[in-house]
């Protein structure tokens, strides 16, 4: 056989931007330091019987104070870029009014110890993390305008350093888990009219901010959204099963990321709907359409889809079996095609100029071993399989430009606690001690290389 033993090119291209990711509410702490106030992940997590444990994100990782620590971590990954997010109510304690300057200090000493270690930040201005004192939360069409009016000045402040501004993180999780499901804070159960009252309320936020960043912005700014977008994978690679991914992720995504890239609510959302259809305003979609200068993915978990002519839509989703493979959290299977096919179906519904992954990787039954190890090689597996996704991705031609990590080190997996742990650094959370994982070291090697190993 000629060409036995003749490697493939599985390189990323040559200024491909490799990161990690955390969140504000996930790794600080000191929620009661330097004037911040109370959002409603506190009012939540000291609820009992809302997290697993009684857990809360009181000490989390500590990283209030231990951000040198933290960065130091990142440096000796090799990586170019990193994502965080700003709470909210360190900066404006009541949401809104006047701001509190120490609040912004600490994420001003962060920001300077991350370009000082040669690291660009990628700042997310909202993961969850909502002042409690905005009264009614995302259900008061005033946040929105909170949000906007927070965001801007967000930018005006740091746009002298950051480069990339992430409006909202996963517009799923904080409308319908909080508001719908009820398993995230506030903890609602709204009925339909509610819950898409509060999901326009959600895109119309990340509009409002995107413009307010641009507005108060300096320089050569780029503002984009994190989403969770719910990917369908063909089942097959045909072009019928490829049309049927297509309509089904531009369909059931209908009030957020469809809503953000055409700027309207598409007709089968809004007949589907019907007298539960959310008030709009004039103006609104427009705002919500405001052009984006990337669009950044979270992916993890699939669902297979395929054409199905027996039923109006023509497309089917395939259930996942009790015996589907999926990581430590019972939500999140695995199937690494939805990297490829995610990039792929984004690009050609709406053709971003850039898009990121703004968060992938996977919760695992992180254990050290007698000699403090944790040979986590489940992660690794994941990791791999998803990465051969995305490289197939950047192969085939489409415009992903960087890949963010979930996460850099454990953390407060919301109403997980600290039962899930999705780092690549152990974290004891009796001793804040951080411990790289195997997959560290082969992240780490992935970067150096820039292809798969
Ligand atoms: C994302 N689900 O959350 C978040 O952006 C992170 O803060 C989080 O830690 C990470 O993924 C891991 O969970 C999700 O139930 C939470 O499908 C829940 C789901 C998806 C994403």
């Amino acid at each position: 056989n000629a060409i036995a033993g003749t490697p493939i090119d599985r390189s990323f291209p040559k200024d491909f931007r490799w990161g990690c990711a955390t969140a504000s509410y996930q790794i600080e702490g000191a929620v009661n330091e330097d004037g911040r106030g109370a959002s409603i992940w506190d009012t939540f997590s000291h609820t009992p019987g809302k997290v697993a444990n009684g857990d809360t994100g009181d000490v989390a990782c500590d990283s209030y104070h231990r951000y040198r620590e933290d960065i130091a971590l990142l440096k000796n990954l090799g990586v170019g870029v990193y994502r965080m997010s700003i709470a909210w109510s360190r900066i404006f304690p009541d949401g809104r009014g006047q701001p509190n300057q120490k609040g912004l200090d600490y994420y001003n000493r962060v920001i300077d110890a991350l370009l000082a270690a040669g690291i660009q930040p990628y700042v997310t201005l909202f993961h969850w993390d909502l002042p409690q004192a905005l009264p009614g939360g995302w259900q008061n069409r005033d946040t929105a305008h909170a949000f906007a009016d927070y965001a801007g000045y967000m930018a005006g402040k740091l746009s002298d350093r950051v480069r990339h501004f992430i409006t909202v993180n996963e517009l799923r999780c904080f409308t319908d888990l909080s508001y719908q499901v009820g398993i995230h804070a506030p903890g609602l159960k709204l009925p339909p009219a509610g819950i898409n009252q509060v999901r326009h309320h959600g895109v119309l936020a990340h509009g409002l901010g995107a413009q307010a960043v641009r507005a108060h912005a300096k320089g050569d700014t780029q503002v984009g959204i994190a989403d969770n977008t719910s990917f369908f994978v063909p089942v097959i690679e045909t072009s019928e099963h490829i049309a049927a991914a297509k309509k089904a992720t531009r369909e059931d995504n209908a009030m957020f990321l469809t809503a953000i890239m055409e700027g309207r609510y598409i007709d089968s959302y809004l007949a589907a709907a019907g007298k539960d259809a959310p008030k709009v305003q004039a103006g609104d979609m427009a705002t919500i359409g405001t052009p984006l200068d990337f669009v950044a993915l979270n992916i993890y978990t699939p669902t297979y889809v395929k054409a199905d002519p027996s039923v109006p839509r023509g497309w089917t989703p395939l259930p996942h079996l009790p015996q589907s493979p999926r990581m430590a959290s019972p939500w999140l299977y695995v199937g690494p095609e939805v990297a490829f096919w995610g990039v792929r179906l984004t690009s050609e519904l709406w053709n971003p100029k850039s898009l990121y992954i703004s968060e992938n990787g996977c919760s695992a039954d992180d254990v050290l071993d007698a000699q403090g190890r944790d040979d986590d090689a489940d992660r690794i597996m994941y990791l791999r399989n998803y990465l051969g996704q995305f490289q197939r991705a950047t192969a085939e031609g489409y415009p992903l430009h960087g890949y963010f990590l979930w996460s850099l080190m454990d953390n407060f997996e919301w109403a997980d606690g600290y039962t899930k742990r999705f780092g690549i650094h152990y974290v004891d959370f009796k001793t804040q001690q951080r411990t790289p994982k195997l997959s560290a070291q082969w992240y780490k090697e992935l970067i150096r290389r820039n292809a798969l190993v």
